[in-house]
């Protein structure tokens, strides 16, 4: 085998968008980002009004398989709280 093909590759990295929406309360998004993607508060406000003024921002960077965990669990928390806050993840460049 070449010596390229056995070399170890770090794995392909996923980021967690999270997308504006204009029901959801912002205190709620501040409360997910802190407690799904261990953010301080200061921290969890600046991405929640990025996203808020943006539509879009950058909750985290994970390996496929956490992004997808982190999507879901997202999700699962809008639903029980009745929000209609969605993410998605995308792969990183
Ligand atoms: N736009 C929402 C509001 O004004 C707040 C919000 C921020 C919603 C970020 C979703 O991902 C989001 N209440």
């Amino acid at each position: 085998m070449e010596r390229r093909a056995q070399r170890v590759q770090p794995p392909k990295m996923y980021q967690v968008v999270m997308l504006n929406d204009d029901y959801t309360p912002m205190e709620f998004v501040i409360a997910v980002l802190q407690e799904l993607f261990s953010k301080d508060r200061e921290t969890a406000t600046q991405i929640m009004l990025k996203i808020h003024l943006d539509g879009r921002g950058i909750c985290g960077v994970f390996p496929r398989d956490i992004a997808a965990t982190k999507v879901d669990q997202v999700h699962q928390a809008a639903l029980k709280a009745g929000h209609p806050l969605q993410a998605t993840l995308e792969p990183v460049e």
